[in-house]
């Protein structure tokens, strides 16, 4: 098929030969809101969602502002070498390339993923699968990359992204966080926004990936999922609410994590619900190092980490593989409060390379 010749299809295979290494991951799942703390609005909660501190009212229906979209900003940073992403743990061998692909490619690394959360976004717990589908579907959440190489980013989608009003008013109505808005007498116009806003978050993505499109401009990840394996970095049992798209997330997040590091990886989380969840009563859930810190500095602790394990092996203080570090945090701690720690991090890993060429990322250590 014509289609399928347009298409680059990139197999783990040949991401796992790569010479290249890079040691330090950001991860942002985005549930929305500040989920663990009480569902408070956040930079990353969308238009009209209903939080306890802007919830649905007579007058102001929900959030008034956009969601926030910071992946842009990370591609035009000027950096020498990065990696971002968008990811849905619907698709998940989709998520499970773009880990490995960022493990393996030098410079700053971050992916944000789509997570539902039944108790916030309000929905049965069996539909979060169709939710996580429906965004992507409907172009609420297109699944793209954006490869930076000096300076100009490189953008690429793994679906053929499309904008239909149909299935993004479906997700809409998939979740009591916007149930409000189909009560008002105002309804059409308040929908009417709702549907421009996305549109235009999502016609700006568009817009950029025509100006920096990679060619082909699909380019997909090739994973046999019959020969991925059991994770072993965090336990079956934990604290998460059932239908929550977490569980999912860690899941994907450490098999790809172990493909390329197998158990020699510190994960850093920021205080959120996956934090609270996987350390309940002194027994964590985790099988590997984790460290805990803060809620908005985990961008600077992790790449502190990172860097300090890459100095101590240059000088030859270290004397074992170094592992890889993985900031994980939320899109309240990581990406709305915690922007400048993230920003900051990404900004040194994605030119560490030129400050100091003794101790490159890719420098094979
Ligand atoms: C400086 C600071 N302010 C507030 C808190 C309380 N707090 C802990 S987690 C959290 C919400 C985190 O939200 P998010 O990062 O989106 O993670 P989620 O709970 O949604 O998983 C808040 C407000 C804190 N730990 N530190
Ligand atoms: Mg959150």
């Amino acid at each position: 098929m014509a289609e399928q010749e347009e298409e680059r299809r990139i197999t783990l295979e040949e991401m796992l030969a790569r010479p290249t290494n890079n040691y330090f991951l950001c991860v942002n799942y985005d549930n929305e809101a500040f989920m663990n703390t009480g569902i408070q609005e956040s930079s990353a909660t969308p238009p009209f969602a209903s939080t306890t501190t802007g919830p649905d009212g007579k007058v102001v229906p929900g959030k008034i502002g956009v969601k926030q979209d910071i992946i842009q900003g990370f591609a035009f940073l000027g950096l020498r070498s990065g990696f971002f992403a968008t990811a849905n743990p619907y698709y998940y061998t989709d998520f499970i390339g773009k880990v490995v692909d960022a493990l393996k490619t030098p410079g700053a690394a971050f992916i944000q993923v789509l997570s539902s959360c039944q108790r916030g976004w309000r929905h049965p717990e069996n539909k979060a699968p169709e939710l996580h589908k429906l965004a992507t579907e409907s172009g609420y959440w297109p699944l793209y990359s954006i490869r930076v190489k000096d300076g100009k980013p490189t953008y690429a989608f793994q679906r053929k992204p499309t904008f239909d009003e149909d299935k993004l008013l479906q997700f809409v109505k998939g979740m009591g966080k916007w149930a409000h808005i189909f009560k008002r007498q105002d309804v059409e116009s308040v929908t009417h926004f709702l549907v421009q806003a996305m549109r235009q978050r999502y016609d700006n993505v568009m817009t950029l990936a025509s100006a920096f499109g990679a060619k082909p401009l699909i380019e997909s990840y090739k994973i046999d999922k019959r020969k991925l394996p059991t994770q072993e970095h965090v336990n079956p049992g934990h604290g998460l609410c059932a239908g929550c798209g977490e569980g999912e997330i860690l899941t994907q997040l450490a098999t790809g994590v172990q493909l390329v590091a197998d158990k020699n990886v510190v994960y850093c989380n920021a205080t959120s619900c996956t934090e609270v969840s996987t350390s309940k009563d002194n027994l964590p859930s985790w099988k590997v190092p984790w460290v805990h810190m803060l809620f908005e500095n985990v961008g600077t602790v992790a790449d502190a980490l990172s860097t300090g394990y890459r100095i101590l092996k240059t000088k030859g203080l270290y004397d074992k593989p170094i592992p890889r570090i993985i900031a994980l945090g939320g899109d309240g701690g990581l990406y709305d409060i915690g922007f400048q720690f993230l920003k900051a991090a990404i900004a040194r890993a994605g030119t560490w390379g030129v400050l100091n060429e003794n101790v490159k990322q890719d420098s094979g250590i």
